[in-house]
């Protein structure tokens, strides 16, 4: 795309930034992604799997975007075609793995919340997603767990426990969305697909967890982004239409 300036890339989180919580993108924001990709190179990066930022943004994300980064960049795609991914599964390795996951299950077992469901780890390429209430819920279902979690802090006890028990295998554990948290090695957190972007020298990240604990903390404050707290789909939409769109077109 001719009119675009090198070096210059705008990297967006999904939930909470380009999409409410786990909730399909609008046309509006698909449209104004449309035109900003005219004057910018544009990728988002997002704590999910690949199917579910498919589900969010569509059938065709990794066409649509430059780079597509699902769980943090442990999968990576650029122009449609995958250039790398991270296994789990060969870093830890099947014994501590199943060490790992055998306690989670017993953990969440034990667990007394007012309801369960399935789908308590969903295990991915680079990381696992745990669930104490199990994955498989309802969207009012969901919201009632983020209320009641905020009130019991379910997920950030389990956290500590297990941040405890592992301590050696060298793991973090990030609350990036309703229900769940993830789990996976120090380091591969959001910033792991800067590694793509050797290219960039000027990388604009946008994300709305971007507080210590949060899951765009990391990333947001790389010595390599310029990072943007943003509040919603319309916020983001707002701070980069002024930040690349505007100049553009000569308004503010
Ligand atoms: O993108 C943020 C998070 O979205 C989902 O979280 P939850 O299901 O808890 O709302 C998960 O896909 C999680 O991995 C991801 O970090």
């Amino acid at each position: 795309m001719a009119g675009r300036k090198a070096g210059l890339i705008a990297l967006f989180d999904v939930d909470g930034t380009l999409t409410a919580p786990r909730k399909v993108v609008t046309p509006k924001m698909l449209e104004f992604l449309r035109n900003l990709r005219e004057v910018v190179t544009v990728g988002v990066v997002g704590g999910s799997d690949l199917v579910k930022i498919t589900e969010q943004l569509g059938k065709t994300v990794i066409d649509d975007y430059d780079y597509v980064f699902s769980e943090n960049g442990l999968v990576a795609h650029k122009n449609g075609k995958l250039i790398g991914t991270q296994s789990l599964k060969s870093f830890l390795g099947e014994e501590k793995l199943k060490e790992f996951i055998n306690f989670t299950l017993h953990y969440i077992a034990d667990l007394d919340i007012p309801i369960k469901r399935g789908t308590f780890i969903e295990f991915r390429s680079g990381m696992l997603n745990v669930s104490p209430i199990g994955r498989n819920l309802s969207q009012e279902e969901r919201d009632e767990f983020e209320k009641y979690d905020k009130v019991h802090n379910i997920r950030s006890k389990m956290i500590s426990v297990l941040r405890e028990k592992f301590a050696h295998f060298n793991l973090t554990f990030s609350i990036g969305g309703q229900i769940s948290f993830d789990v996976f090695p120090h380091g591969w957190d959001k910033t792991y697909c800067l590694r793509y972007l050797e290219e960039f020298h000027e990388i604009h990240f946008f994300g709305d967890k971007t507080y210590n604990g949060g899951n765009d903390y990391e990333i947001y404050e790389s010595e390599r982004t310029v990072g943007h707290t943003v509040t919603s789909p319309e916020d983001t939409a707002n701070q980069s239409t002024t930040l690349f769109l505007a100049k553009q077109t000569g308004g503010a």
